[in-house]
């Protein structure tokens, strides 16, 4: 349902649309990030946490964390007047992989969220995404008490291309996440045309 305080329809100039994924491993912020930079109230496909989990889903880093997406989230933000933004997030948890290649079916590209306390979750969502053959770019989400590294060691760390965007954000707010989504869409387009839909 879509609650009025946060309805703020898409420009009317807006000539272009674009579907971005954001993508990671379990608990890494991908629906924190699509709820505070939709413009619309968002979709979220949101169970709790059981105990059918314990030993699976490791809680550990994100104690405040009672629900798993289970199938996707959405929201919509408008870019700038031109350009409207369709955004879904993946379920984190491994058994929901097979949903990732509808999810990323004519995306554009895909932010991939990671936690540095788990970036060695991070290698198979990376190969993933390339697999799925989506342009895609890395954002670092900042949660409170996670050790700040360099980027350059994130980089090496993750084995991520010169040529791969790495910028850091924190989920939870609004403009940062925003900016990660321009960011990711000015890297692409400076090293080649996107293809936008009308
Ligand atoms: N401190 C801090 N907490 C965050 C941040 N982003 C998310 N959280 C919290 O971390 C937990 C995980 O967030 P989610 O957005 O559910 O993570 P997710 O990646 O969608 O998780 P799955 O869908 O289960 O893979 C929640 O309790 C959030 O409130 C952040 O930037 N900083
Ligand atoms: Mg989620």
């Amino acid at each position: 349902m879509v609650s009025a305080h946060r309805y703020d329809p898409a420009p009317t100039t807006a000539t272009r649309s674009a579907k971005i994924v954001v993508a990671g491993s379990f608990g890494v912020g991908k629906t924190t990030l699509v709820g505070s930079v939709s413009q619309v109230e968002p979709l979220r496909m949101d169970e709790p946490i059981t105990e059918a989990s314990t030993g699976v889903d490791d809680l550990r880093r994100t104690p405040a964390k009672t629900t798993t997406t289970v199938a996707m989230d959405f929201g919509r933000v408008a870019i700038n007047e031109d350009l409207v933004v369709y955004v879904f997030g993946t379920p984190g948890q491994t058994r929901w992989r097979w949903l990732w290649k509808s999810l990323a079916e004519g995306a554009l590209c895909a932010l991939v969220l990671v936690d540095t306390r788990s970036l060695d979750e991070s290698h198979e969502v990376l190969d993933l995404v390339e697999d799925l053959g989506v342009p895609y770019g890395v954002a670092v989400n900042t949660f409170d008490g996670a050790s700040r590294y360099p980027t350059d060691e994130v980089r090496q760390a993750l084995a991520l291309a010169e040529d791969v965007l790495l910028t850091v954000c924190d989920a939870r707010e609004r403009v940062s996440s925003l900016n990660a989504l321009i960011d990711l869409i000015e890297h692409l387009t400076a090293s080649h045309p996107l293809e936008l839909q009308p």
